[in-house]
């Protein structure tokens, strides 16, 4: 072996025991009690520590077009700061082009990804255009090993219901799981107009213009059509609480919803936006009201919420400032990326969740849905050494100037959280430690992964 991780306490999805664990190579190859290095082993101490596995964020938009400017973090930085807070996959959005075949789409997004990326790293398909015998392209995509696909009900990309429709057939077909950024496009089109029209804005009028009915019209609709289509539906950065109503509803009626959440959801409310830097806490979906935030941890604990993912997008505060006296120009996103795990872990370390919630949120429930159980998202014989050594002691005070990626502001600026990841493996491979970065530049793999057929509401049968 390797690498010896010992005596540490191992986190699953659904328990915590103290074990140690063997890595040779890439691979998690043996766990158990005492286990004997052999000469040449490397010793991990991790008395005191918790060993679990990297987080894997569903949900980030890196080097990304959007908003007249393009995010901050490219795929070299963004996931150089995922590496250093424990995440050691990241779901990157690929946007079609109109005409585009998906594999193309794939492949024109993996040309930049593959010699940036540090951590291994996958895609979500953003759809735009059916036309063409371009849908017959969906199967080719799941065969390359990327069976998920989103659309978007806003933005100049979002499709009609048609489309939306249309592709949620299509991937009870093919095999592959459809996601949605649900809100009500027309509604927001309307009420920012209106607010303009009265001289109103300010960013607190960019949630004023996306209240929680908006979206939770979209969600229902979403469900709505999900249903109907018999395809099952994950819904990402799920924000409010008639939404959340709606999706507990949904599965307890038996049906394949699932639905992700977003640290910034669960810690911020709209509130934020009556700050004077409330431009740099603009995304879409905005943050919302109190009941809502409570919805969403009561989901968590119901276990209706399966996932939380980072929605990272950042932008300069230059760019956050072209909608000073205009909310319409704030580019839309938030920095993330480094901070969702030791979020999650520290919510685990107060008490508010478990520690096992937080990884099965973070890291086992993403693999299971995204097609990557058994490769990767849990501390077992056989998968990657994916590996998180974290100190339930060690207390940060989050700064940007301590993160490593590309972004020169945060929304998690001075929030304290307790505990920290202290070393980050990536397939057995050292890439964090003791705040420094020491992972390289193209390291990150493509991984495939495979076909999605989920019928019920209930994760335990996946694979
Ligand atoms: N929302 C954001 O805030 N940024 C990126 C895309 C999105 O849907
Ligand atoms: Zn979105
Ligand atoms: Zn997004």
């Amino acid at each position: 072996m390797d690498k010896l991780f010992k005596g540490g306490k191992i986190v699953t999805a659904t328990s915590i025991y103290k074990a140690d664990v063997a890595v040779t190579g890439e691979k998690i190859t043996l766990i158990g009690q005492n286990i004997k290095p052999d000469a040449e082993t490397e010793v991990i101490d991790c008395r005191g520590k918790y060993v679990l596995p990297g987080a894997i964020d569903a949900h980030t938009h890196l080097a990304m077009p959007f908003g007249g400017t393009i995010s901050t973090d490219d795929y070299e930085t963004g996931t150089r700061s995922a590496a250093c807070g424990g995440t050691t996959t990241v779901f990157d959005f690929a946007l079609q082009d109109f005409g585009e075949t998906f594999p193309d789409t794939v492949k024109r997004r993996d040309a930049i990804a593959a010699p940036q990326a540090v951590v291994d790293y996958s895609f979500h398909i953003g759809v735009k255009d059916l036309s063409d015998g371009i849908e017959d392209t969906m199967k080719d995509a799941v065969a390359m090993g990327v069976p998920s696909f989103k659309v978007f009900m806003v933005y100049d990309f979002g499709v009609t219901d048609g489309i939306f429709y249309r592709v949620l057939e299509k991937s009870k077909e093919v095999g592959a799981l459809v996601a949605v950024h649900a809100e009500n496009n027309e509604m927001v089109n309307y009420l920012t107009q209106k607010y303009i029209d009265e001289k109103k804005t300010s960013a607190w009028y960019h949630y004023m213009s996306r209240p929680e009915f908006v979206e939770g019209e979209a969600d229902e609709r979403a469900i709505q059509w999900a249903k109907n289509s018999g395809a099952a539906l994950y819904i990402v950065h799920l924000a409010n609480k008639q939404g959340m109503d709606a999706v507990t509803k949904a599965r307890d009626e038996g049906y394949p919803i699932f639905a992700e959440t977003c640290p910034q959801y669960l810690h911020f409310t709209r509130d934020v936006y009556k700050r004077p830097d409330g431009r740099n806490f603009v995304c879409s979906p905005p943050m919302k009201d109190k009941a809502s935030q409570d919805a969403l941890w009561a989901g968590i604990r119901r276990g209706d919420i399966q996932t939380v993912a980072t929605d990272h997008c950042p932008f300069k505060k230059s760019e956050k400032n072209w909608g000073k006296k205009d909310f319409r120009l704030i580019p839309n996103g938030c920095a993330g990326i480094e901070n969702m795990y030791p979020y999650m872990l520290s919510e685990a370390n107060r008490g508010r969740i478990s520690f096992s919630k937080a990884v099965e949120l973070c890291s086992t429930n993403v693999a299971k849905i995204f097609g990557l159980a058994g490769k990767k998202g849990a501390i077992e014989c056989g998968l990657d050494a994916d590996i998180v050594v974290y100190d339930p002691k060690k207390n940060v005070t989050i700064t940007n100037k301590e993160m490593h990626g590309a972004t020169d502001h945060t929304v998690w600026e001075g929030v304290r959280v307790k505990g920290y990841p202290q070393a980050v493996f990536s397939r057995g491979n050292l890439v964090y430690k003791d705040g420094k970065f020491l992972g390289s530049k193209g390291a990150g793999r493509f991984v495939k992964c495979d076909p999605i057929k989920l019928t019920s509401p209930d994760l335990t049968g996946s694979k």
